[in-house]
């Protein structure tokens, strides 16, 4: 089996292939109007633990919240998790909330975190190697929306996919469709798919989530530029930047921007980019969900609730989705 550290080098954000990905997305959203970045560059190592800061502000409530769900529900859903199957997660993160399925079914025979982060996958499969020595852990670094794969090792083994965090919610309703469709169609007709979805709630809780007193949702969302410039060789000043974080009624979701404080020109490979005074980089979508709204999506994907559950205020929905 690979370990993190050789999958790092494999795939990791140092392959040539990943940058020059990266590369052409970052001209393609500064080319764009309104200019925009995709949310998934927000995650090499210092992105990664970033987000985990966020996860423990005060203001942030889904990671709590959800935890909180999972850990009463923990028992109903071991309940149809099949003998041996295998759990594999999307966007596994620091795999924290995994803990909570893998303590209630002690029945997983293995673990299949899929993250675009080398660095949150190292780290997290080391810790979880040394807390459950018996589980088998198979490191997947990969973006979920381009490749799931179950490790041929694996084949045959029933299939319980996670998908927790709301990161759902960083795609447009049909892009989220889509992603439902191509989980369901890579797993097939037995796999199960619980699936976490933050709800509509009081906006000023919303934006509070996303714009913590601390500053470190702001320190997140510059990242992205302090990234750019360190692994593509441009010239942004990330305090040139305000973190910015709205409530777009009409879409139901929050979004996020980097407004440029003032006229200013960014170099990128050579290209110049002309930002105006309060010209906005848009840089994340956080789609919320109505059980109605998340029920038509997942049947768009293929899918059929077996269950639901939708915590008290703030509202966080957890849905146990079944092919
Ligand atoms: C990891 C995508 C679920 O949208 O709430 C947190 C990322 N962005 N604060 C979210 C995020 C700003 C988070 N997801």
């Amino acid at each position: 089996m690979f370990s993190g550290v050789r999958l790092a080098r494999y795939a990791g954000s140092g392959s040539s292939g990943e940058r020059l990905a990266f590369l052409r997305d970052t001209l393609a959203g500064l080319s764009a109007s309104p200019k925009a970045f995709l949310p998934k560059y927000f995650y090499d190592g210092a992105g990664s633990a970033l987000f985990e800061a966020i996860c423990v502000t005060p203001e942030y409530y889904p990671t709590r919240t959800e935890a909180a769900l999972l850990a009463d529900i923990a028992p109903t859903l071991a309940a149809s998790i099949p003998d041996g199957a295998v759990l594999l997660e999307l966007g596994s993160g620091a795999s924290e909330k995994t803990r909570m399925l893998l303590d209630a079914a002690p029945w997983i025979s293995a673990y299949v975190p899929v993250d675009i982060s080398a660095d949150a996958l190292d780290g997290a499969v080391r810790r979880l190697r040394e807390a459950y020595p018996s589980l088998a852990v198979h490191p997947v670094v990969a973006d979920f929306t381009q490749a799931i794969d179950v490790p041929k090792a694996l084949a045959g083994r029933p299939v319980v996919a996670f998908f927790p965090g709301s990161t759902i919610g960083n795609f447009t309703h049909d892009e989220a469709a889509a992603l439902l469709r191509f989980v369901r169609e890579r797993l097939g007709p037995s796999a199960h798919f619980i699936v976490g979805a933050d709800q509509v709630k009081d906006v000023n809780v919303l934006l509070a989530a996303y714009d913590d007193a601390g500053g470190v949702t702001a320190a997140f969302n510059r990242n992205v530029l302090v990234r750019i410039d360190r692994e593509l060789g441009a010239d942004f000043v990330p305090e040139a930047f305000e973190h910015r974080a709205i409530w777009n009624a009409e879409r139901e979701r929050i979004e996020m921007h980097l407004v440029s404080r003032e006229a200013q020109e960014v170099t990128l490979a050579g290209q110049r980019f002309a930002f105006a005074a309060g010209e906005s980089i848009h840089t994340e979508n956080s789609h919320k969900f109505t059980p109605e709204l998340f029920a038509r999506l997942a049947e768009a994907g293929g899918w059929r609730i077996e269950r639901e559950w939708i915590s008290p205020a703030p509202a966080f929905g957890v849905f146990m989705l079944r092919a």
